[in-house]
């Protein structure tokens, strides 16, 4: 009998040591998991996340909240990974890398799973002066190399029409941001007036990882 006792008490070392490694595992994953977006004005997953994370079920989404309700039923990773938008090695080369009618996927990064995010239409927007202060939040402090804020021309519908590079304007353009939770930009949206799209890279400064945000608004 003393084999098998002796195998029973390696093999409960052996899971313990399994056990062990996969917690481990996963705290490492989940520091790596931990990215950021622009919290404010909200992007369109993040946006749809603190609206409907705790009931994303409901179905009067569909009538309240249309285009979150489609992003839902597209992929709710797209929500649960709210902070995981980017794309690697992409040298900065944004513009060559993400085709047109793709920017708030990043180009559809992680295949199919942001791709509802790129659709037009009645996105619940943020009211907020042309001249206001964009928040990026960091949850893994990463630190920047630079944000880029383009804001769409006037005239330019995201109701109805996709958006492309052309739709867009450079409206702020930053340095470095040494490793904090948030980073935050000054933006002068010029004489716009109404509906908009804030589009931020976010250039992580521990690798080359870019981020993209589409965010909603609606200048007063
Ligand atoms: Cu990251």
């Amino acid at each position: 009998m003393a084999i098998p006792a002796r195998r029973t008490r390696l093999a409960r070392v052996g899971a313990t040591v399994t056990v062990v490694a996969a917690l481990f595992t996963s705290l490492l994953t989940g520091v790596a998991d931990a990215h950021g977006s622009t919290t404010d004005p909200p992007s369109r997953n993040y946006g749809c996340w603190q609206r409907w994370g705790s009931d994303f079920q409901n179905p009067t989404m569909a009538q309240q909240d249309p285009m979150c309700w489609q992003a839902w039923q597209a992929d709710t990773n797209a929500m649960w990974n709210w902070n995981g938008l980017y794309r690697e090695n992409v040298a900065g080369n944004h513009q060559g890398v993400i085709p047109n009618g793709q920017l708030c996927s990043g180009g559809r990064t992680g295949g199919m799973r942001y791709a509802a995010l790129d659709n037009p239409g009645q996105w619940k927007a943020a009211t907020k002066s042309r001249q206001f202060t964009l928040t990026v939040t960091d949850q893994a402090r990463h630190g920047a190399d630079y944000l880029r804020v383009y804001v769409t021309r006037q005239g330019f519908d995201p109701t109805t029409q996709q958006l492309g590079w052309g739709n867009l304007e450079l409206v702020a353009t930053t340095g470095r941001y040494a490793p904090a939770g948030t980073y935050q930009v000054a933006v002068n949206a010029g004489s716009r007036t109404g509906r908009h799209v804030v589009y931020v890279i976010w250039q992580a400064s521990h690798m080359d990882q870019s981020y993209y945000f589409c965010s909603d608004v609606i200048f007063q």
